[in-house]
Order: C-alpha cells, then structure tokens, then sequence
C-alpha cells in the first residue's frame, strides 16, 4: 500500500493530536480530531490488509469531514461545536430518516465517535490486561460494549472475524511503537483521559440536541 495514510504509526503522535483537539473554551478542534484518526488508521493499516474493510470506511469518513473543512463553508468546520451550529440552523442534516443530507458532516463524525468509545474501551482495557491476555477478546469485548450496538449482523460477523486475527498482546505493544511494556501502560495512562474528554465533550453536545441516533 503507498500513499500518506501507510506511514510508520507512533501512539505518541496520536496522543499529541488529541491533546490539540480542544480549545480553551472546550470546543473540539475538527482539524486535530480528523488528524487523529488518520493516525489511528496509519496504525490499522499496519496490522494487516484483514482490517481494510474498517479503515476504508474511517478513511471515507475521514475524506466527507476533510472535503467540507475545505469546502466553501470552511469557516463553518472549524470546531465540532460550529459545525453542528451551522448544519442545523441551516436545515443540513438528515435528522430521522435519510433524506437529501445523507452525508452531512454531523451524522459522518459520529460514526468516528462511536468508534471512539471503542477506542477508549478497548485501549483501557490493553492498559489494564496482563501478558497472557488476548488482544481479540479485549477488542471484541470494547467493540460490543459500544459500536457493535449500532452495527447490523454482517458487520459484527466481519469485525468478529477481523478480531480473531489481531496479533498478540507483545507484538501489538511493538507496533504502538513507544518502547517497552511499562512504557506503553504509562502512555496509554497519560492519552486516555484526554480521548475520554474529547468523547465527553462531544457526546454532550450530540445529546443536548438530540443528534446520538441521526441514520
Ligand atoms: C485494532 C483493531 C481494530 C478494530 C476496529 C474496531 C472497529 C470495528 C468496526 C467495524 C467497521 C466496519 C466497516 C463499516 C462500518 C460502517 O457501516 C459503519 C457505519 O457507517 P455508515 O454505514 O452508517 O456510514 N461505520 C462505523 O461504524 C465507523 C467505523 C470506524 C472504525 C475505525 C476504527 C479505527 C481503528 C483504530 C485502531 C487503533
């Protein structure tokens, strides 16, 4: 695979663009958050081509949010916060069923935050597991904790099947590329609280106007 998304991953610049995700008056950064993804994908791109279903999708997600930040309404996508303003006061978002919006950048970003509370989950758990755990059943549990519930049956079957194939819990530390064990638990200490406020900042404001089910 070539292009940009296929460079070496390091979960320290991971961390760095979640951390440049949130203003001072809390307002989530578009631009950091898109960049933290495509992190995250640079990461499932090197697990293995097994996993290409699920990057594709986060990438074409990735692209949707991409194309309106540098869209003609760009001043509009500058935080999460401004860009749900501007889509509902502007009647841009399909709100209970698809209609002439069905990929407007509210309902694109969160796909990508429900995935970000797998994120959180499955993270907190590696964090947590001991050296004989497995790295599938810890993914497996986070993702039915959290996406799965928004996932029909072909899509879990999928994931489930992906899951069976994530390395080991030693050869996924390695590939995090931050040094040894202890190191990584240290890391995965210090990102997580910072995943978990820009996932809580988020789904507050997706809550407050009833946008947690847009299809
Ligand atoms: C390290 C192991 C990686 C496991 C990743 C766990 C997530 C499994 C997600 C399976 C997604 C399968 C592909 C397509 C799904 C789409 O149908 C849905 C809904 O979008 P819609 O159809 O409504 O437009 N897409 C999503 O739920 C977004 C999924 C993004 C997943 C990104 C994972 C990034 C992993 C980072 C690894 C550290």
């Amino acid at each position: 695979m070539a292009g940009s998304e296929d460079q070496k991953f390091s979960l320290q610049e991971v961390l760095d663009t979640f951390k440049l995700c949130l203003s001072e008056n809390k307002e989530v950064y578009l631009e950091q958050y898109v960049a933290g993804w495509r992190g995250l994908v640079k990461f499932l791109n090197s697990l293995g081509s097994v996993f290409g279903f699920i990057s594709k999708d986060a990438v074409g997600k990735i692209q949707i949010l991409v194309s309106y930040m540098k869209g003609e309404n760009a001043s509009h996508y500058a935080t999460v916060q401004s860009m749900v303003k501007y889509e509902l006061d502007n009647n841009l978002v399909d709100v209970n069923k698809k209609g002439s919006h069905p990929e407007s950048g509210c309902r694109t970003l969160l796909r990508l935050h429900r995935a970000l509370r797998w994120l959180e989950l499955f993270l907190d758990r590696l964090r947590t597991s001991t050296e004989d755990s497995k790295t599938s059943a810890l993914c497996a549990e986070a993702y039915n904790e959290s996406l799965a519930q928004h996932h029909p049956w072909m899509i879990r079957k999928a994931a489930g099947m992906a899951f069976l194939v994530l390395p080991g819990r030693q050869t996924f530390f390695e590939v995090m590329n931050v040094g040894p064990p202890e190191q990584v638990v240290a890391k995965l200490g210090e990102a997580l609280p910072l995943i978990s406020e820009v996932y809580q900042i988020t789904e507050d404001l997706y809550a407050q106007h009833n946008l947690l089910d847009l299809p």
